[in-house]
C-alpha cells in the first residue's frame, strides 16, 4: 500500500470512528481526533471480589481530546502497584472508541492498586482499586415457592452447597450451564435437602423445571 493510499484509509477510519460519546460535546457529530488531553476511568474501579481470583470486570480508560472527541492509538501500561495479583496485558492501545483495557487479578492481600500510566507523559496516571475477601467453604440456599433463596452463591473450590426444601409444593434441582460434567438433577421433591461439593472453578446455572423463572446461579472461585 502506497503511503497516499495509507493516509486515505487512515482518515477515512478517523472519519468513520467520530466521536465516540461520553464526551460533553454531545451531538455534535463525528470529529477528528488532535492531541490527547485528556485520560479517564471507563470501567472496572473498586471492584470487591475474592482473593486469586481474576475481577469479574476488565479496567479501562479512554484518550479525549481537549473537544472530547476520542482518540484512537495511545498507548497505555499497566501495573500492579501494590497488593500483589497481576494485571494482563502489561501494555494496550486505545482502539477506535479511544478505550484501552486490562484484564486484573487479585492476589492473596487486598486492598490493591493497578497504575494505567500512558506513553504520553502529559496525560495523568490513573489509579484502580480493587478489595477481595476469602469465599466462602460452604453455603445454604433455601428452596422455596417459588424461588431459591438467596439466589445467587459464591463458594470456593473444594466447597460444598447445600440446597433445603423448605416450600409447600415440589421443586427440582436442575443444572443448566457450568463447567462439564454438571451434578445430576435433583427430581421434584418438597421435603429434604441435597449437599453437592464442587471443585471446578466457573459459573453453574441451574433452575427448577416445573417453575418458570425459578433459577439461580452459584459462582465457583479459585
Ligand atoms: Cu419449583
Amino acid at each position: 500500500m502506497s503511503r497516499a493510499s495509507r493516509l486515505t484509509a487512515l482518515a477515512a477510519a478517523w472519519l468513520a470512528t467520530g466521536c465516540g460519546g461520553g464526551g460533553s460535546g454531545s451531538g455534535t457529530g463525528p470529529c477528528t481526533p488532535g492531541a490527547a488531553t485528556q485520560l479517564v476511568k471507563t470501567g472496572g474501579d473498586a471492584q470487591v471480589w475474592y482473593f486469586n481470583n481474576p475481577l469479574p470486570a476488565a479496567l479501562s480508560v479512554k484518550a479525549l481530546d481537549a473537544n472530547n472527541c476520542v482518540v484512537p492509538g495511545v498507548v497505555v501500561n499497566w501495573t500492579v502497584a501494590s497488593g500483589g495479583g497481576g494485571v494482563s496485558p502489561a501494555q494496550s492501545t486505545t482502539n477506535a472508541s479511544g478505550v484501552a483495557s486490562a484484564a486484573d487479578s487479585i492476589g492473596s492481600s487486598t486492598p490493591q492498586s493497578v497504575h494505567a500510566t500512558p506513553a504520553i507523559t502529559s496525560l495523568p496516571t490513573l489509579t484502580f482499586s480493587a478489595t477481595a475477601s476469602a469465599a466462602p467453604t460452604s453455603e445454604a440456599v433455601s428452596v422455596k415457592d417459588n424461588f431459591f433463596q438467596p439466589n445467587d452463591t459464591t463458594v470456593q473450590a473444594g466447597g460444598s452447597v447445600t440446597w433445603n426444601w423448605a416450600g409447600n409444593t415440589s421443586h427440582t434441582l436442575t443444572f443448566t450451564s457450568g463447567p462439564a460434567p454438571l451434578p445430576a438433577e435433583t427430581t421434584a421433591q418438597m421435603t429434604g435437602t441435597r449437599t453437592i461439593t464442587f471443585n471446578t472453578p466457573g459459573t453453574y446455572g441451574y433452575r427448577c423445571t416445573i417453575h418458570s423463572g425459578m433459577s439461580g446461579t452459584l459462582n465457583v472461585v479459585h
